[in-house]
């Protein structure tokens, strides 16, 4: 018999990317999971939704086996004949429309899977369709794009030094209790009790009063969607004041007279009358985030997902600006990742700039960004017929018919497909209406390294673990699922050849970085460069590329002591790189070589902004929630997170309940444009007259849903409530936050 074992691994489940300690029985079972106090980031701290890495791995509700519908149900199929399946299909539509009838979704996990978020974006683009769509238009595009205005490349989201600032300006974020997002910080309880005990301060902005608030040093509500009016009043403020000082990036700022004009009209007066926070206190906020020696502003979903969302991301780059905070430690900074990224390749300093809007969705004609399409214009799409209609889609770790706006449109959309593929590991709301279904891996069977939320760590830190349990036999990784469709999609036969299709994926790479003049392997052989990755194939050699050939990596002998992925396999617990440094200007990738403080696509909005100062405000607007043990759709299947119940209840001020006749524990009836829905009350002053909150990611009483445990707590989809119409202009992002409803008991 062996011995139990303990195995390092990295858990998944958000964007903190905490280290933890597997125990394995003699059996191979699980007994527990951990935090491992090694971890130089995470530092032994796990929240509650990580026994979700066992239950998962042990759920009997995960499909394990390739799936393909057989009438109204699934029945298990080989992956020989799932494959042929989802390719024949794929092909038929393909062949009868052309590429651009076929739709892929990507939803949230994608972003912590190393083997899609490596070969299989790679692969992705072989299917050719540039009908793409994913959670990040009902996410953090807002944030991305004034990132791509200001710097020059939409990595470049400033991170909040929380571990040095003394003064943290939180707004529309609850990170305690969604552990950080956009700022890869595991153990935010420890982080920001730290700043507390040194004498700091937290002021958090928010239409509730969150754990994050309750712990704060003072918080503030505010009328949700109104956020970029707080923000330009405090520019205003540091104006009118004398207050403005640029600091460390002074030499490198186009645009500061341009940002005061625009700030003229948001007085703070004009503003408070729309937010609700007094001008007074807008005022002192402005002086004391100058006054902090290390300060900082940080937002998140409530600022970015409603109305403003883009403007008001903006506004937060530009206040950190303006008060010295910016590129400074303690302040708003930029990492340096180690598996590299465009911002620290190519020409130091300046970049190209990327052009929005080359392209508009067929029905709607919204915009396209960053090459995708919002996620909100999925369901017509779907449905509208003529040239182009999408007539297949293929989701990917994504649920949006609980994820994004008007969820009964979408739902009902799917059903209307000639054809539809999901790679998941549950048979949900969205994947239930597929005709195949091929299963990922558990999340304790695949190896990861944080390519994607790496990026934006407090931290500099590299951390790479293999698979805990090597998957069965029978299970190819997803990477390799997707070659082998893709292949068979072009035309190969069932055997095509994976390992010739994974050695062109890299070969072109490294094509690519032997031919980028700052590269550190610039003009060496490509056939050099893969023997030096022999044998590593699929991801593993696509990330030991990138962190050879990244700003630590050894660049194949150019500096022998640096990165590779022999080097953090050799340290389980991760590679402290150590705290963010300053990088302004080298890291911007402007045409300008600037930091652009005013571009002309954000002015432009601004108009928009002071035409909403006169608008009668709606009475009651929904904003949503998140609950530490919760994750988006998909882990009410895990019994110990939903053993009280679904958590979906409406949040109702006392006032309001008063007026409407609801008490605690009734139900009420919710109507927005979109839909009605009927919901249970929690009657609470934590929440702000007005404004009532409902968490997604529930709604679990579909047909066809084989989620056992999550089932019997279904809860309600608050985003049959939002509207699939209403999207803000510069993003395409979803308004998910600040929806009007009208409220009647049930
Ligand atoms: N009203 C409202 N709506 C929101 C939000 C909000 O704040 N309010 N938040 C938005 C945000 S920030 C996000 S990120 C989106 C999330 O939107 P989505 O990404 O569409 O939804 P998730 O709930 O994350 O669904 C994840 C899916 O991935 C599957 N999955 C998990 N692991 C794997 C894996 O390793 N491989 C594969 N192939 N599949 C896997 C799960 O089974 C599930 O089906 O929701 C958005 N929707
Ligand atoms: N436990 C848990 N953790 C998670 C997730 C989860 O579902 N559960 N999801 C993960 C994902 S995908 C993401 S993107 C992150 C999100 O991370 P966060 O943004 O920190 O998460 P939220 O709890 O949605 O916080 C948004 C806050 O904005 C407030 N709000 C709503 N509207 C407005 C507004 O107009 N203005 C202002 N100022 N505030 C407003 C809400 O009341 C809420 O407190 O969390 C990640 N972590
Ligand atoms: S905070 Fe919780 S869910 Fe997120 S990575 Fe850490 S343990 Fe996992
Ligand atoms: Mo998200």
């Amino acid at each position: 018999m062996l011995p139990s074992m303990k195995k390092l691994a990295t858990c998944t489940l958000c964007e903190a990317a905490c280290g933890i300690v597997v125990d394995v029985s003699s059996q191979g079972r699980v007994t527990g999971v951990r935090g491992d106090p090694d971890d130089p980031a995470s530092r032994g701290y796990v929240c509650p939704k990580v026994v979700g890495m066992q239950d998962i791995h042990d759920d009997p509700d995960r499909v394990r086996r390739p799936l393909v519908r057989d009438g109204a149900t699934f029945r298990e199929a080989s992956w020989d004949e799932a494959l042929d399946r989802a390719a024949k299909g794929l092909r038929r539509v393909r062949d009868a429309h052309g590429p651009d009838a076929i739709g892929i979704y990507q939803g949230n996990p994608t972003a912590h899977n190393l083997g899609l978020l490596t070969v299989g974006q790679l692969v992705f683009r072989t299917l050719g369709t540039k009908n793409l769509f994913s959670a990040s238009t009902a996410d953090q595009v807002p944030h991305m794009r004034a990132a791509h205005e200001l710097f020059g490349h939409v990595l470049l989201v400033p991170v909040p030094d929380i571990d040095r600032t003394d003064h943290w300006l939180v707004v529309g974020a609850n990170p305690l209790v969604s552990n950080g997002s956009l700022m890869t910080a595991p153990d935010v309880p420890e982080r920001l009790r730290a700043i507390r005990a040194r004498g700091g301060k937290i002021v958090v902005v928010d239409p509730r009063r969150t754990r994050t608030a309750a712990i704060a040093s003072e918080h503030h509500f505010i009328r949700p969607g109104t956020d970029a009016y707080l923000l330009f009043a405090i520019v205003h403020a540091l104006f009118a004041e004398n207050l403005v000082r640029l600091g460390a990036v002074t030499a490198h700022v186009a645009g500061v007279e341009r940002v005061r004009e625009l700030a003229a009209p948001f007085t703070p007066e004009a503003a408070a009358a729309r937010c609700g926070i007094d001008a007074a206190v807008i005022r002192r906020l402005a002086r004391e985030l100058t006054a902090a020696e290390r300060g900082v502003v940080y937002a998140r979903i409530g600022t970015c997902t409603q109305e403003f969302g883009t403007v008001a991301s903006w506004l937060v780059d530009v206040v950190n600006a303006l008060t010295g905070h910016l590129d400074v430690p303690g302040g708003a900074m930029f990492n340096r990742p180690a598996a590299g990224s465009p911002h620290t390749r190519g020409t130091p300093g300046r970049g190209k700039g990327v052009r929005f809007g080359r392209r508009t969705s067929r029905v709607s004609g919204r915009p396209e960004v960053f090459g995708e399409l919002p996620c909100a214009c999925l369901a017509e799409e779907i449905e509208t017929p003529g040239d182009g209609q999408l007539r297949a889609l293929v989701t990917v770790a994504g649920n949006p018919v609980l994820s994004t706006p008007n969820g009964a449109r979408l739902d009902r959309a799917l059903a209307s497909l000639e054809f539809m593929v999901s790679l998941d590991i549950y048979v949900n709301e969205t994947t239930r209406h597929a005709d195949v279904i091929l299963p990922g891996l558990s999340p304790l069977e695949q190896s990861h390294y944080d390519v994607a939320l790496r990026q934006l760590a407090i931290r500099n830190v590299a951390t790479y673990s293999p698979p805990t349990f090597a998957p069965p036999r029978d299970r190819p990784a997803e990477w390799e699922t997707l070659l082998r469709l893709a292949a068979i999609v072009a035309g190969q036969g069932p055997d095509a050849d994976i390992a010739a299709l994974d050695d062109f994926v890299v070969l072109q790479q490294i094509e690519q970085a032997t031919g980028a003049p700052g590269s550190p392997v610039h003009g060496r052989e490509t056939a050099e460069i893969m023997a030096a990755l022999a044998p590593r194939r699929g991801p593993e050699r696509l990330l030991d590329l990138m962190l050879r050939t990244g700003p630590y990596g050894d660049g194949f002998g150019a500096r022998p002591e640096g990165l590779t992925l022999a080097r953090l396999e050799a340290s389980p617990h991760g590679v402290d790189l150590g705290p963010l440094e300053p990088r302004v200007p080298e890291m911007l990738r402007t045409p300008s070589g600037k930091i652009e403080l005013a571009p002309e696509p954000l002015v432009a909005d601004v108009a928009r902004l002071r035409a909403g100062l006169d608008r009668e405000p709606a009475a009651m607007v929904l904003i949503g929630r998140r609950d530490l043990r919760s994750n988006n759709s998909w882990m009410h299947n895990v019994e110990l997170l939903v053993k009280d119940g679904a958590r979906s209840a409406m949040l109702l001020h006392p006032d309001d309940a008063a007026a409407l006749g609801l008490r605690n524990g009734a139900t009420a009836r919710v109507t927005s444009r979109a839909s009605t829905v009927d919901v249970p009350v929690e009657v609470t002053d934590e929440i702000m007259p007005g404004v009532v909150s409902i968490p997604h990611g529930w709604g679990h009483d579909l047909p066809g849903v084989e989620l056992r445990v999550a089932r019997r707590n279904a809860g309600v989809n608050c985003n049959r409530l939002v509207d699939e119409l209403v999207l803000e202009p510069l993003s395409g992002n979803a308004v998910l936050n600040g929806v009007p409803v009208t409220i009647a008991p049930a």
